[in-house]
């Protein structure tokens, strides 16, 4: 099978580019998360990375989200082992004992703004017509509490009210302004900033930063991980009502029609 992501590990630095390269919109597929996890993984194993910078490397895309198709049509198995797997690379990020940099050169709707978000920083190209945020309920599917808690200690109860209810996507100028993504910059610019930024907290003693994110995480890493089997549980349940795979059918036909 080809390879969804690429990585660059400098090793006279010890940042690692990881590039998402799974086209057409580095839709998030069983196969893509389960290679993302081992890479990331990899990388924290490695005493020559200390930190790791995500991005696309397709244009104007950085992640379309889930791969809807993993969510649709198939058996609860199914459902279960990929939910699994959309809890193990949110662990994996959110939890991140290096420091991890969101280099956002592209649209990154839900799952894609979750493993944003999930990073230490995050830094958006400032194309007008891309977009970032938990659009969720605009496909009729509800984002469980670890996405929720994951927006509000990004942008604060109010914002992500709002955004979760309405499930709305942000242009890179408002997505600055709620405080989703912290720098907005020219796309040419995208990972040149996102290198000097990580060359700044690659500047603090390594235990002193990871104990303090350790510090402000693991209680939200803790909660999932007391709760894994009931929130697959609640994401079968959930994903398997005729209600909501007919919502789904929906949204990717409207996918499809948009285009044609
Ligand atoms: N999954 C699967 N296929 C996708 C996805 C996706 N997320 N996004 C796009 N595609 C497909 C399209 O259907 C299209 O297929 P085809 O070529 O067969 O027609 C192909 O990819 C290219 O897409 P576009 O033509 O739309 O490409 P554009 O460059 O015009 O636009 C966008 C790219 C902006 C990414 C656009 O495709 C888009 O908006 N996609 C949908 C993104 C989205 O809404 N994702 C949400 C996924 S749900 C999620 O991540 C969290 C779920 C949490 C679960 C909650 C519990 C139930």
């Amino acid at each position: 099978s080809s390879s969804h992501v690429k990585v660059d590990l400098d090793g006279s630095t010890g940042i690692a580019v990881v590039k998402f390269q799974s086209s057409p919109v580095n839709s998030m597929s069983l196969d893509f998360l389960t290679e993302l996890c081992i890479s990331l993984e990899k990388l924290e194993l490695d005493r020559s990375c200390r930190g790791v910078i995500l991005t696309s490397a397709l244009p104007k895309i950085f992640s379309a989200g889930l791969d809807i198709t993993e969510m649709y049509g198939k058996n609860p198995e199914h459902y279960a082992e990929f939910w699994k797997s959309v809890q193990e690379i949110w662990l994996k990020v959110y939890g991140y004992s290096k420091i991890a940099i969101a280099a956002i050169n592209g649209s990154s709707p839900a799952g894609g703004c979750l493993v944003s978000m999930a990073c230490d920083y995050r830094i958006m190209a400032d194309d007008p017509r891309y977009r970032i945020g938990l659009n969720e309920a605009q496909l009729g599917i509800v984002a469980p509490f670890w996405f929720k808690d994951t927006m509000v200690n990004t942008v604060g109860f109010r914002t992500t009210e709002l955004s979760l209810q309405f499930g709305l996507m942000y242009s890179p100028s408002d997505a600055l302004k709620i405080g989703l993504v912290d720098q907005v910059v020219p796309e040419e610019n995208v990972l040149s900033t996102a290198t000097e930024t990580i060359t700044k907290w690659l500047a603090i003693p390594d235990h002193a930063r990871e104990i303090s994110k350790s510090m402000m995480r693991k209680p939200m890493v803790d909660r999932l991980l007391a709760s894994r089997e009931s929130d697959i549980k609640n994401f079968v349940n959930f994903i398997t009502k005729d209600s909501i795979q007919k919502s789904l059918g929906f949204y990717m036909n409207s996918l499809k029609q948009r285009k044609a």
